[in-house]
């Protein structure tokens, strides 16, 4: 039998390593590894996007999902630049990915050969936390080794990159000698919590103050029961960063939803209300929906040095482990039995729930966008995971869906990018293939690139154990976040040549890949519909008309928003007439007293 190569032994360390999956696309620079797979019997197994982007954002999908790190592949050249986007998301969002490309032979680089890119210095920036080139076959398993545990440690993308001539030699390991680097499988991490003196510090903080406001961010995911116990010591109410939204059930009667631009009434007073502030797992970044700075005395906690005590001019900044750290601090914090601070909050959350309710129902042409994320929440199974693209409907995802049970949910939240809602709902599906999977995505993001990635799910859904993969296309035929964006923000009217967008039969695409299609274009039709997409013994596409004149603008800036919206509409903007009718009635729900209040 042939002695093994390079990427045979390059698979094998990836299963030793428990990869299952890698998100790849073929291509020459990488075809020794592809015959090499080939070899194993597709194992890892071998998962084909329509373009390497959505391989790296199906890659963060997996690790947002799953808590592992995720995996993928490209050729030389094309396919590694492809990669780029998705590994900023991965990079911004903090999600520990490995990508692995091919590269030119080497006796042709430095040779302006055919797709001959500068791989190092192209992912200098993106993979900054550890990018090599394999040139013997000896350094492999040190480079291999060394992108997964600085990926998982600095929870961030790595990459690796093997010319193809390096992919096809023969594997010869590190030896006991000079220059030679051996390496190990495996890591263990320790709960590190900060020391005694440190938390009785930040713990004097926190019992001093009477109105304590705690956020939390998707580094407090497995503190669940802790910042329940601190939350109800302190009195407190929690809102939630985006990222963080699956942190904390939103049944609590304290939790008071999002923060942010995207954020809610009563997180907002929840932050500028507060006399004390403590960041849990949260480097949150603007600064202005946080207290002022002379209002609130503050504590942070946060697994890595390089990113707290930024945000906010903390007083305590406590390094660790969420879970391990708040079960430090517990015995150090006195129960507030004043209790009048929590009573304003839980008033307040229940007056938001209401009005989103309220605005949930307003009548639009067609379709209330709202109303398809209030038609689910309570439709949601415990163990459902959602995902949003970025546009619109990250605002309503936000704001409108409640978390219960085991929910998973995330969102390209610090990049921000247009794309990663099909593909993360690919990678949450291979990672987590029994749970049901929910994708928001607007027209704009499905013409991106959702709707080839459609055809990545009729390749593969039949694996899926749960086959449940819903994606609800708001159909609105506007760029519509932008458009709101341009309103809003720069008091400017809508630019139709750059907003609108072209009529799209996305239903009838779906269902020409075999999917379950549904139009919806009333809303009394949502409940029936997402009942058939989560009964359904396939992926289901929803096509949902949705109103683009219904306002995404957060409720607490609303005057100078709203008077710069009104301005776009007097400067000319082509639906004026719809978007005030909107506005206004939906904005009116807010000031309308409500049962209870
Ligand atoms: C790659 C990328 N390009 C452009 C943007 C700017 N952008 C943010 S949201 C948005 C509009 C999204 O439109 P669509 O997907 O139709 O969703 P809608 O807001 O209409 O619901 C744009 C252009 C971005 N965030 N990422």
């Amino acid at each position: 039998m042939a002695k093994p190569t390079v990427a045979d032994y390059l698979l094998e360390r990836l299963r030793d390593w428990g990869v299952d999956k890698v998100f790849a696309f073929p291509g020459d620079g990488i075809n020794g590894t592809l015959a090499a797979w080939g070899r194993a019997g597709d194992n890892p197994m071998f998962i084909q996007s329509r373009h390497e982007e959505m391989s790296a954002f199906e890659a963060v999908g997996y690790a947002k999902f799953t808590g592992r790190f995720g995996v993928c592949m490209a050729t030389s050249g094309p396919g590694a630049i492809h990669l780029l986007n998705g590994l900023y998301d991965a990079k911004l969002d903090h999600v520990p990915v490995v990508a692995i490309v091919g590269q030119t032979s080497r006796s042709a680089m430095g040779g302006s050969y055919q797709q001959e890119v500068d791989l190092l210095t192209l992912f200098k920036d993106v993979a900054s936390e550890y990018v090599q080139m394999v040139t013997v076959p000896e350094q492999l398993p040190n480079v291999l080794d060394r992108a997964i545990r600085v990926a998982l440690a600095e929870r961030a993308p790595t990459a690796i990159i093997i010319p193809s001539d390096v992919q096809e030699l023969e594997y010869s390991p590190p030896t006991h000698a000079f220059k030679m680097v051996p390496s190990s499988l495996g890591v263990d991490w320790p709960a590190a919590s900060p020391d005694g003196d440190a938390l009785a510090r930040a713990a004097d903080v926190l019992n001093a103050g009477r109105k304590v406001a705690i956020l939390a961010g998707s580094g407090a995911r497995g503190a669940r029961a802790e910042l329940e116990q601190v939350a109800e010591l302190l009195g407190a109410g929690v809102a939630k960063a985006l990222l963080g939204k699956d942190v904390l059930s939103d049944e609590l009667p304290y939790v008071t939803g999002s923060i942010g631009l995207l954020g809610t009434r009563p997180s907002y007073e929840l932050m500028t209300d507060c006399d004390t502030l403590l960041t849990v797992g949260s480097s949150f970044p603007y600064t202005q929906f946080l207290p002022e700075f002379d209002q609130a005395r503050a504590v942070q906690i946060d697994i890595d040095g390089k990113y707290i005590g930024m945000r906010y001019p903390y007083e305590v900044n406590l390094v660790g482990d969420a879970a391990a750290t708040l079960r430090a601090l517990i015995p150090h914090l006195n129960r507030k039995d004043d209790r009048g601070w929590r009573e304003t909050i839980e008033a307040n959350v229940t007056r938001w729930w209401q009005v989103m309710d309220a605005e949930a129902m307003v009548d639009a042409d067609p379709v209330n966008p709202m109303r398809l994320f209030y038609e689910l929440s309570p439709r949601l199974p415990e163990n459902a995971i959602v995902t949003a693209d970025s546009g619109s409907s990250a605002n309503w995802y936000a704001r409108q869906l409640k978390f219960r049970g085991d929910m998973r949910g995330s969102l390209s939240g610090n990049l921000a990018t247009m794309g990663p809602g099909v593909p993360y709902g690919i990678g949450a599906k291979f990672g987590n293939p029994d749970r049901p999977v929910i994708v928001f995505a607007g027209d704009g993001a499905m013409q991106m690139n959702g709707m080839a990635e459609l055809i990545t799910i009729k390749h593969y859904w039949q694996q899926w154990a749960d086959p449940r993969l819903v994606i609800a296309v708001l159909h609105n035929n506007d760029l519509n976040q932008v458009t709101w964006e341009l309103r809003a923000m720069e008091g400017s009217p809508k630019f139709t040549e750059s907003q609108a967008l072209p009529d799209v039969d996305f239903a009838g695409f779906a269902a020409s890949l075999g999917l379950q299609a549904i139009t919806v274009t009333s809303p009394g039709d949502i409940g029936a519909a997402w009942d058939r997409a989560l009964a359904a013994d396939r992926p289901t596409l929803l096509d949902v008309h949705t109103d683009p004149n219904v306002p995404p603008i957060p409720p607490h800036a609303t005057f100078e928003q709203m008077k710069d919206a009104a301005e776009a509409m007097l400067k000319g903007d082509p639906d004026r007439w719809g978007v005030i009718r909107e506005g206004v009635k939906t904005k009116v729900q807010e000031f309308l007293p409500h049962k209870d209040s």
